[in-house]
């Protein structure tokens, strides 16, 4: 058993990213799988969101806060750059990722498309059809910074990296997510190189 403790459900994509970083910085950890609503969700998440992490009594929510505080206090490869321009540009992406890309890819397609038939509901198209304009400039704006470098911040990997996979795994699946990634190379070659690192196994989805 560890102490530290990672609280939410697979399926949640910045659950996902959490266990990415966890992975990735081989720290070992347990998780307690959380329903949402539920009371042991509200007491390590304020808003009854997920995740949180647990290291010993010391409680944090908020992903990009956890991917941060778990590379910083654990040993294992760096996440984040060690200049302050390159820590800039993580903080850039991990926050356009959480607002424009997050709300498009999942909120907006994938739990429309993937989620709500999963629930009996038939999908909602004008929801679906007001992101596609904005994916189509997400996709370009992504594509043209993986045509620059392997990752998304440079030649390492870093917590960025670890935000898109878990968006970009629903939304390929995806019409909506196919068409917009049709033709977009370097994406494509990203995909690859992050399926192929050992973490990614804390992405499958049952
Ligand atoms: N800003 C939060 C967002 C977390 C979030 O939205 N989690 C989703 C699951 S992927 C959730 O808990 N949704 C339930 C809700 O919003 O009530 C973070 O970065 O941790």
């Amino acid at each position: 058993m560890s102490d530290v403790k990672l609280y939410g459900f697979q399926r949640s994509n910045y659950f996902r990213t959490a266990r990415l970083t966890l992975e990735e910085k081989g720290v070992a950890y347990d998780i307690e799988t959380v329903a949402l609503g539920s009371d042991e969700v509200r007491a390590v998440h304020p808003f009854g969101k997920v995740p949180s992490l647990a290291h010993g009594d010391f409680v944090i929510y908020e992903t990009s806060a956890i991917c941060r505080y778990v590379d910083e206090a654990f040993d294992g490869p760096p996440l984040q750059p060690g200049d302050i321009k390159g820590r800039a540009l993580v903080e850039q992406w991990i926050s356009s990722l959480n607002r424009n890309y997050d709300t498009d890819m999942i909120r907006h397609v994938v739990r429309e498309r993937l989620y709500a038939p999963l629930r009996g509901l038939e999908p909602d198209e004008a929801k679906i059809a007001d992101a596609l304009p904005r994916l189509e400039r997400e996709m370009e704006v992504l594509d043209s910074q993986l045509g620059q470098s392997a990752y998304i911040c440079g030649g390492d990997v870093t917590l960025a990296d670890l935000f898109l996979v878990p968006m970009m795994s629903g939304f390929q699946q995806t019409p909506e997510g196919q068409n917009a990634l049709e033709g977009r190379d370097n994406i494509a070659e990203w995909w690859e190189r992050m399926a192929a690192r050992p973490s990614f196994a804390a992405n499958t989805v049952e």
